[in-house]
């Protein structure tokens, strides 16, 4: 096609790209200024949860180190950093009865004002995984819809109590589909819960993971509302929630293998984005399940049904979907990265579930954007070389696997705008620095900050180089001077 033919977009002048990162994963200090344990300190604490043992205790030591990260955010030139805040530092019991800790609210304000003062936008998720522990242990956290919903929505408000003056986006959950499936179905993640009794004593993975997904959209919808109700007019930010999801991509032209990816796209992005954009369950998620998948009475629909702003991405990559089997908790779908021909789709990451294919994140944004048409903010993207962790560290900042990926998926992304006309107003790497891989420990590196453990130094990689120097000025020349994407991209 001739460029002149292409439907050209624009990026908006406010496009917005940063890092990412989220507070178990980086801060450590968890005993500290009255924090309490959240679940996941509890749960990489017993044996054998983590890879490596290793818990977040420490992690990459941002609490303390926080001034050395924002000089490193300044130096990088990002317009906005994705952190969370966390829920045990700011609550330390979690309830809406419990007492607010103020060295909690003074650190997130603190570091707010620092972002702010050298130019960076705060993004702000109020919950990326770490439930205080108290909630858990008092009535199951996410399985008790009668408390959780009023808890976490005061929590919500503290939070735009003491944040919102300067906060102006929003993400109330991370990733709904790995709290569910992940801690209550897998149990491979806090709290741990599962059917498998050589994971866990207790839990049920074919209930448990519906109500919990059930139980945090309600929450999510819950604050929105609150937000929208008493802080949106005063503070004039914008709400909304992130999903995460890869893109499913037939096995082959099969119909029951087309069927399949549908399924797949149903149960694991659908489940969340169709209630929250769509106002229902998607009809597959309910036959599959019948009344183990619970019902949204119609006032409850109506507080969910356009409750984000937004359409909140985090995506890694693509699954080729192939009809059989019968694990509910992946839409009774075979998932492969083994073409037909018996090539692989593309490179693969240190983790088992991740390989480079930038055409899938293309596909992805487009589908999101027919389905929902919701401006995107991808809030997270990333991926783990292989065996980074065992090498030198001159040579893991050679990530050259890391920068090809983002070299596709940052061409798939102005792609998608450019020509397709996709709507994206943000774009996030994971992550900002090394971190606390969940599951896996420290054993698998997401960062484009390599992190030395031993002495927490922070070292640039090629990758950041390649988003910092290549990709980001990109963006802000574009959004700068107003011209296609297409003119100046190489
Ligand atoms: C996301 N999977 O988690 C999280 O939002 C981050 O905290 C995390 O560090 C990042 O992706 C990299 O893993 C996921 O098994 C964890 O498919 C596991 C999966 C997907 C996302």
């Amino acid at each position: 096609m001739n460029t002149a033919d292409l439907p050209v977009s624009k990026l908006p002048k406010d496009f917005l790209w940063g890092f990412a990162t989220a507070s178990f994963q980086i801060e450590g200090s968890t005993d500290v200024d009255g924090r309490a344990k959240s679940i996941w300190d509890d749960f990489s604490k017993q044996p054998g949860k983590t890879q490596d043992g290793r818990n977040g205790d420490i992690a990459t030591d941002s609490y303390r180190l926080w001034k050395d990260d924002i000089a490193l955010l300044v130096k990088y030139g990002v317009k906005s950093y994705r952190f969370s805040i966390s829920w045990p530092r700011i609550i330390p019991l979690g309830g809406r009865n419990d007492p607010i800790n103020p060295k909690g609210i003074e650190w997130y304000s603190n570091f707010i004002d620092a972002l702010l003062d050298n130019g960076i936008i705060p993004f702000v998720t109020l919950y990326h995984w770490d439930l205080p522990q108290a909630l858990h242990e008092r009535y199951k956290g996410w399985l008790n819809k009668d408390e959780i919903v009023q808890d976490y929505v005061r929590y919500a408000r503290v939070c735009f109590e003491a944040f919102g003056g300067r906060v102006k986006h929003w993400l109330t959950m991370n990733e709904p589909w790995c709290i569910s499936v992940l801690g209550y179905g897998r149990g491979i993640h806090a709290p741990g819960r599962s059917s498998d009794r050589h994971r866990s004593p207790e839990g049920d993975s074919s209930t448990e993971p519906w109500i919990v997904g059930h139980n945090v959209i309600l929450s999510h919808a819950n604050a929105v509302k609150l937000y929208r109700e008493e802080f949106k007019e005063t503070q004039g930010g914008q709400i909304g929630i992130t999903l995460n999801g890869d893109w499913a991509m037939p096995y082959d032209n099969s119909p029951k293998n087309i069927a399949a990816a549908q399924q797949a796209m149903d149960a694991a992005l659908g489940w969340f984005a169709d209630p929250i954009y769509l106002g229902r369950y998607p009809t597959f998620l309910k036959k599959m399940l019948g009344d183990r998948l619970p019902d949204f009475t119609p006032e409850e629909l109506r507080v969910i049904k356009g409750s984000s702003d937004f359409y909140g991405m985090n995506t890694y990559t693509t699954n080729l979907c192939k009809a059989g089997g019968d694990d509910e908790l992946q839409a009774k779908v075979i998932y492969t990265f083994t073409r037909p021909d018996g090539t692989q789709l593309g490179t693969q990451a240190h983790c088992g579930w991740l390989q480079d294919y930038p055409d899938g994140f293309r596909a992805l944004l487009n589908y999101v954007w027919k389905r929902y048409r919701m401006p995107i903010y991808v809030t997270e993207n990333g991926f783990a070389v292989k065996n980074e962790n065992s090498k030198p560290m001159k040579e893991a900042l050679l990530d050259h696997d890391r920068v090809q990926y983002f070299r596709g998926t940052t061409n798939a992304l102005l792609s998608a705008v450019v020509e397709d006309g996709v709507d994206i107003r943000a774009y996030f790497p994971w992550s900002f620095v090394d971190n606390f891989e969940w599951a896996d420990g420290y054993v698998t590196r997401f960062g484009v900050t390599y992190v030395d453990y031993e002495t927490q130094a922070r070292h640039p990689k090629e990758s950041a180089k390649f988003l910092v120097k290549v990709y980001f000025p990109v963006i802000l020349l574009c959004c700068f001077l107003k011209v296609p994407l297409a003119t100046v991209v190489p």
